[in-house]
């Protein structure tokens, strides 16, 4: 499945913790945008989408969210609970958000400009967009 677990390098010392994200360094791209999630309520799941082209890395930089990942053949759920956890997920992914704890701010770093036409909001659309893809 064309998603990554990157892990983020931590800069302590005594003061804390520092973690800088360099483009093309510590995300495998050039940074176009970025954004973050916060202040999700309780129970409430996000996503529910795939790209065509956007590459992207999220990072839950306070609290956590579990991130369900789908290729249209498998699944795979992975828990964002760390601020050193970065998931890389390329294009043609579906993903949906859930379990976003109160105080969850998710940082998100992208390799393009927002475009709506990139997103794939509906599953039959991405699995049609998957079969004219792999012609
Ligand atoms: C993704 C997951 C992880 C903008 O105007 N600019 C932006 O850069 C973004 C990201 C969103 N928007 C608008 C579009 C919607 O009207 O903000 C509203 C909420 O976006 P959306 O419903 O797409 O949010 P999520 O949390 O479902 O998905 C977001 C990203 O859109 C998406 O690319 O992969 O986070």
């Amino acid at each position: 499945m064309n998603f990554q677990m990157i892990p983020m390098r931590v800069l302590g010392d005594d003061r804390g913790s520092l973690v800088a994200v360099e483009a093309e360094k510590d995300v495998p791209f050039a940074i176009a945008r970025v954004y973050y999630i916060f202040g999700t309520r309780e129970g409430v799941e996000r996503g529910f989408h795939a790209h065509k082209i956007l590459q992207q890395l999220a990072v839950a930089v306070r609290g956590s969210c579990t991130m369900l990942l789908d290729d249209g053949k498998e699944k795979v759920e992975i828990k964002l609970d760390a601020p050193d956890k970065g998931m890389y997920i390329g294009p043609g992914i579906w993903r949906e958000m859930k379990d976003f704890t109160e105080d969850c701010v998710l940082l998100v770093f992208a390799d393009q400009h927002y475009d709506e036409a990139d997103y794939l909001r509906k599953y039959e659309d991405f699995l049609a967009f998957l079969q004219t893809a792999k012609q």
